[in-house]
């Protein structure tokens, strides 16, 4: 059955793009396709941009076969050589690269701490650390370690620093929990943790090093910790011949200290990042180093049109995919000015983001749906409070874009002539591959949209049977041929990486969104159309909620789903079974709500509990959470032949009725 899908921005916008002439949809869609002629001509070409150790021998080969892609075989290169020596000799030298500032503000709301590095800075910082962890802590290429630190400086050096040696580095997320850490130490078997005392996250402190004790109980292959001074606690326990600080292990490593950028195999990875699924554990998704510097490089250039003279300000924490891609290597692979910001946007004020715009003459903003709704609730005034005239592009990512939301940054930050975009990927992408690409001259502008795809990029929309669709009919997004960037695997699972993206449709990459394409080729993607939520952007599965609320004592079945939430764009709310035994209460309520909260992290708040005797369920036994959501949505139920007993539907029904 297919789904006309009503497309919510009729407008088409031209915005100012500084450029003499634009390119029209019918000129992109000839481009586009010149480009997949011959796909490896065309990423070789990119390709050679960059500088390469040695060259590729092969651009593409499928190995041992589809679909293990490997890119620019052969060729070998180092992504922190390419992100700061290359810049270093070649004139930005004395380029700031990094700025960063702390939480910690004063009365008016000015940052106490500023760190501007230039090029240069960061290069002996890298160097110095690359040092420390190859001569000190003994970590070889092919080792992998953990990083576990808030938003400082000293995180993207730390990243740096183990690319340089071809160390495989692994971020998790500084607001997870210590099993979420431990869970992802244990899968990537990391030898070395890199944290900090404490980081600073809406006016508290969180004590990360205690966190990450905590998960050294269960994670055994870590034999040293590493740990920066960044808040100053003095009671920060230490355990000898494990533990390790910072600032002791550089003290004696001098200023100038070389270390010899490892050249690795465009093939090595430079980092595993985990990231949720529909069922089981997260994936640890691994990605290489040469396709995925190709790829950032293309999309820094056509998706953010990278200038000389941008500041770039990504408002993602580098514990996500978005920071990895476009704080980090993406916005360093150009020499470009990037900024760093440590707490949240509406911590001290509401206006913590359009000061930054205007306290550094932000050029360039990238943001998300989920932080424009929560800023949007504080009104127009902590926005038009400043001056945001320098920026001149914008975009967001994370889920699709409404159109309040749209039109309100557009007309407040965007001065309503900015180019601004919905950049569609996935941290299994590596990179953007569906934008709006203002840095190739392409308008219009269709607010809402996510643009066609980019160059090189063979992205469709198909039906149940892998055929393509009518435009204006819902389907699901694929990709049909391999680009550079593209995950290499899923960590020590190759087969749930077949299962997970390419067998649904032989030969295609699935990812899970549904979407449409319109006649001009521009694609709406619509959200997913698996068990996963994505919750203010994060991405989480229904069944890591379950798996957390069936820990508890008194919980024998739990089905969760996603909801519509105005700020949040989706919250999850669990359905509950109880043992024999347990009674519902509102105690229990607001412990299942602490479980989930310690199993996954805060972002995974529960936004209710319903206690029901039965879930709905297929005859096989699977639990049907596309009808519990169809309840909660207040949506058709639409196909219910497979369901085993309609009572549970009823019951589902009754408890969110009572609720209301
Ligand atoms: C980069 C990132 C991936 C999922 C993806 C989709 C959703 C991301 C979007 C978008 C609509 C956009 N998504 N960008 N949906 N418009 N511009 O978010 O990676 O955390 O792995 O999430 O996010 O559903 O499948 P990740």
């Amino acid at each position: 059955m297919s789904v006309t899908w009503a497309l919510p921005f009729k407008e088409k916008i031209i915005p100012e793009i500084g450029r003499e002439r634009a390119i029209d949809p019918e000129e992109y869609k000839r481009i586009h396709e010149e480009s997949l002629k011959d796909i490896e001509a065309f990423w070789s070409n990119i390709a050679r941009e960059l500088e390469w150790f040695k060259p590729w021998d092969k651009a593409l080969v499928a190995d041992p076969q589809p679909p293990f892609y490997k890119w620019f075989v052969g060729g070998r290169l180092n992504a922190s050589y390419l992100t700061l020596d290359r810049h270093v000799k070649g004139g930005r030298k004395n380029k700031v690269a990094i700025i960063w500032e702390g939480e910690p503000a004063d009365q008016s709301g000015n940052p106490v701490e500023v760190r501007k590095l230039t090029y240069y800075d960061l290069w002996r910082e890298v160097n110095r650390f690359a040092y420390v962890l190859k001569n000190k802590l003994g970590l070889r290429k092919g080792d992998t370690i953990g990083i576990y630190m808030p938003m400082i400086p000293e995180l993207p050096i730390a990243m740096l620093a183990a690319a340089r040696l071809g160390v495989i580095f692994t971020v998790v997320f500084s607001g997870f929990t210590a099993q979420a850490l431990a869970d992802r130490l244990n899968d990537a078997e990391t030898k070395l943790v890199i944290t900090t005392d404490g980081g600073y996250r809406r006016g508290r402190v969180i004590r990360l090093k205690e966190i990450v004790d905590k998960a050294l109980e269960q994670s055994p292959t870590v034999k040293n910790v590493v740990v920066y001074r960044r808040v100053g606690l003095n009671d920060v326990s230490m355990v000898k011949g494990r533990d390790y600080w910072w600032h002791e292990l550089m003290s004696d490593v001098p200023a100038n200290t070389y270390v010899e950028p490892e050249p690795v195999e465009s093939e090595h990875p430079l980092y595993i990042l985990y990231t949720s699924g529909t069922t089981g554990k997260p994936k640890g998704i691994v990605h290489d180093t040469g396709g995925y510097m190709v790829l950032l490089h293309a999309t820094m250039k056509w998706v953010f049109d990278a200038r000389e003279d941008d500041i770039h300000f990504c408002t993602a924490d580098i514990g996500w995919v978005t920071g990895h891609s476009y704080i980090v290597f993406g916005p360093l692979l150009e020499g470009m000015t990037t900024i760093l910001y440590e707490g949240a946007p509406d911590y001290p004020n509401p206006d913590r983001w359009w000061a930054i715009v205007e306290r550094y003459g932000v050029t360039i903003f990238y943001t998300s749906p989920t932080g424009i709704r929560t800023l949007m609730r504080f009104g127009d005034d902590w926005v038009r409070k400043h001056d945001l005239s320098t920026i001149r592009l914008m975009h967001s990512v994370g889920e699709p874009i409404n159109p309040e939301a749209w039109r309100w940054l557009w007309k407040l930050a965007g001065r309503k002539k900015v180019p601004f975009g919905s950049t569609w990927w996935m941290t299994e992408t590596g990179g953007i591959l569906i934008s709006h690409a203002p840095g190739l001259a392409l308008v219009p502008l269709k607010p809402g949209t996510n643009g066609p795809p980019l160059l090189g990029i063979d992205a469709d929309v198909v039906d149940d049977n892998g055929n393509p669709i009518q435009p204006g009919q819902r389907g699901y997004l694929v990709i049909r041929r391999p680009w550079p960037g593209m995950l290499l695997t899923i960590w020590k699972d190759p087969d749930r990486y077949v299962r997970t993206y390419w067998s649904k449709f032989p030969g295609m990459f699935y990812a899970g969104d549904y979407a449409v394409k319109d006649e001009d080729g521009y694609f709406w993607i619509l959200g997913r159309a698996d068990e996963v939520i994505k919750v203010a952007g994060h991405r989480l599965g229904t069944y890591e909620l379950e798996s957390a609320l069936i820990q508890h004592p008194a919980v024998a079945e739990a089905a969760v789903v996603g909801v519509p939430d105005p700020v949040r764009g989706e919250v999850p709310v669990a359905y509950v079974v109880l043992k024999q035994g347990y009674q519902p209460s509102e105690q229990l309520r607001a412990e299942l709500n602490n479980t989930v909260r310690e199993f996954v992290g805060p972002i995974a708040t529960l936004s209710n509990v319903f206690f029901v005797t039965k879930l709905p369920k297929t005859r096989s036994g699977k639990i049907m959470r596309r009808l519990v959501r169809a309840v909660v949505t207040g949506q058709s139920l639409g196909d219910v032949t497979t369901l085993e007993d309609e009572a549970s539907v009823e019951e589902v029904k009754k408890a969110y009725e009572e609720f209301k």
